[in-house]
């Protein structure tokens, strides 16, 4: 009788365990599993001076857009492997592509607005997908 109640307590116990654990995984987290990157990305610089998004992630071999708004920006990169040349000059109201080769983390700034900085990661594959740009900006 003792027995029995101690077996189905943990019977009970044990359900409810898996029960919690299989909605934990399946409800949070954005990250999902390692995909192919993809081959194209957009950043906006807008008019709060700011690139949008933050940091976006290319295949090797991928192109990234930038799209400039009304207020004129350029990009210089700072740091990665055999980046693609900077954007130099005032840029508004056009949108400029670089195309990354090799695999690596490449920051960048705009010249004229040095607390504006972004970041273009190149890698195979993936576990975040790119942000989408703010309305009215991208290709
Ligand atoms: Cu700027």
């Amino acid at each position: 009788m003792h027995l029995g109640t101690l077996t189905l307590a943990t019977v009970v116990l044990s359900a409810g365990l898996v029960a919690c654990g299989s909605s934990g995984a399946s409800g949070s987290g954005t990250m999902g599993p390692p995909g192919p990157s993809p081959q194209t990305a957009t950043v906006a610089a807008t008019a709060q001076l700011a690139f949008s998004p933050n940091a976006v992630t290319i295949a090797p071999g991928g192109t990234v857009t930038f799209a400039f708004g009304t207020v004129g920006h350029s990009v210089k990169f700072d740091t990665g492997t055999n980046p693609p040349g900077d954007i130099t000059g005032v840029n508004a109201n056009t949108s400029i592509s670089r195309t990354f080769n090799t695999a690596g983390t490449y920051t960048f700034h705009c010249t004229i607005h040095p607390e504006m900085t972004g970041t273009v990661i190149v890698a195979a594959s993936s576990t975040t997908n790119n942000p989408a740009p703010p309305p009215g900006y991208g290709p």
